[in-house]
């Protein structure tokens, strides 16, 4: 327990009360004199993902300062205790033991990969404690679990298809190389949903390659992509491949379009790629150019914590707002099964990503975008 508490009041400084108390249970959990809404939240701080991690904590904290500064949810402070999933099903699924029976959280965020929901989503459902899932985009196998499972982020299938139309009618295209990883549940979704809709817009495949998340040189597959002269390369992978994969392309003297899938969308992406990354183009689910007051706020709210807005902290700084109304939808209640029964009833919520609500399928419904890497910067294109 001690080693516990110490992680919770390490991670929880801006968020919460004091946290080393008895266990709450899942309808409370009371300190020092408050009630209490204990979030667990399990992130890619290491690891393949760990570029996602770190800004999807600010994400949260930043909605969760807000959160409790405003005392909107009747008198409950909210409590996130925070927790590397090490982008591993192995460190996922310890990470959901101990917020499902030590911290007896009432609800999940997270974990940041699909690969490791499919592996740690199950023990959830199986406890019914429900999961808000903030950037598993496989169209399959996460919701599907169960009907604890929910996800603030919309599927490559929600995605990719608006995002090949939008590139094609821009660029005029009409072949492709494909080049995919091959060891993760996201990464193959997506190639899955690439391929679909290369097919559906005519553009003809004229070579497929994969890759696996260890490898660092991929001369081999970009040299046989290339050898075919594709009118543009089409790449599902997590952003440090990405990084690499798009460097070693303009290093071969590849100088037609890029095209990525969700991995893509981090700031991270373009640090580590440089000028390699001008011109990507990728689907994304945040409109980064809204003036809408939500994502306003959002944008506002980060930089004043000297944290750079993108994809992934607007849809983990969403997951708080959710989860919020889904608790005052309960009437303020905490229960496991109350919060599932709130996000139920969440619909048309003013978010950073748009007007949120979750399909019947307790997947995300909102318009996506399509972005392109401009100056060293994602710009939404009109
Ligand atoms: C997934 C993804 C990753 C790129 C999220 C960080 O979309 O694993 O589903």
């Amino acid at each position: 327990m001690h080693l516990a508490c110490r992680s919770v009041l390490a991670v929880a400084t801006s968020l919460a009360i004091a946290a080393c108390k008895g266990e709450g249970g899942a309808d409370a959990g009371s300190a020092q004199g408050g009630a209490t809404l204990r979030v667990g939240a399990a992130l890619s701080m290491t690891g393949a993902a760990a570029v996602y991690g770190g800004t999807q904590k600010n994400g949260i904290q930043a909605a969760g300062d807000q959160l409790n500064s405003g005392n909107t949810l009747g008198g409950l402070k909210l409590e996130v205790v925070f927790e590397d999933d090490g982008s591993s099903k192995e460190q996922g699924i310890n990470v959901f033991q101990k917020f499902i029976n030590q911290d007896k959280v009432s609800v999940i965020m997270g974990p940041t990969l699909s690969t490791t929901a499919t592996a740690a989503d199950p023990l959830a459902q199986q406890a019914h404690v429900p999961v808000l899932g903030i950037s598993n985009t496989s169209p399959t196998g996460i919701t599907d679990i169960g009907d604890y499972i929910w996800r603030d982020s919309l599927t490559e299938a929600q995605v990719i298809p608006g995002a090949v139309k939008k590139a094609r009618q821009k660029l005029g295209f009409k072949t492709a190389g494909v080049l995919y990883g091959n060891d993760d549940v996201f990464t193959k979704a997506g190639y899955d949903v690439m391929k679909k809709s290369l097919d559906a817009e005519g553009v003809k495949v004229l070579e497929t390659q994969t890759f696996a998340k260890p490898d660092r040189d991929f001369n081999a597959q970009l040299t046989a992509l290339k050898g075919r002269n594709p009118d543009v390369l089409v790449v599902s992978a997590l952003a440090d491949n990405a990084a690499a994969i798009v460097t070693q392309a303009r290093q071969l003297g590849y100088t037609g379009p890029i095209l990525g899938g969700n991995g893509f969308n981090s700031p991270a992406f373009i640090k580590n790629a440089g000028p390699a990354a001008e011109g990507v183009l990728v689907g994304t689910s945040w409109n980064s150019a809204s003036t809408e007051p939500a994502n306003v706020t959002f944008k506002e709210a980060m930089q004043k914590r000297g944290a750079s807005a993108d994809q992934f902290s607007a849809q983990a700084y969403t997951g708080v707002l959710i989860i919020a109304d889904a608790v005052r939808k309960a009437g303020n209640k905490t229960g496991r099964d109350e919060i599932k029964a709130g996000f139920a009833q969440v619909k048309d919520l003013d978010t950073p990503l748009g007007k949120f609500s979750f399909t019947e399928k307790r997947d995300a419904q909102h318009e996506p975008s399509v972005q392109q890497v401009k100056g060293g910067k994602f710009e939404i294109l009109q």
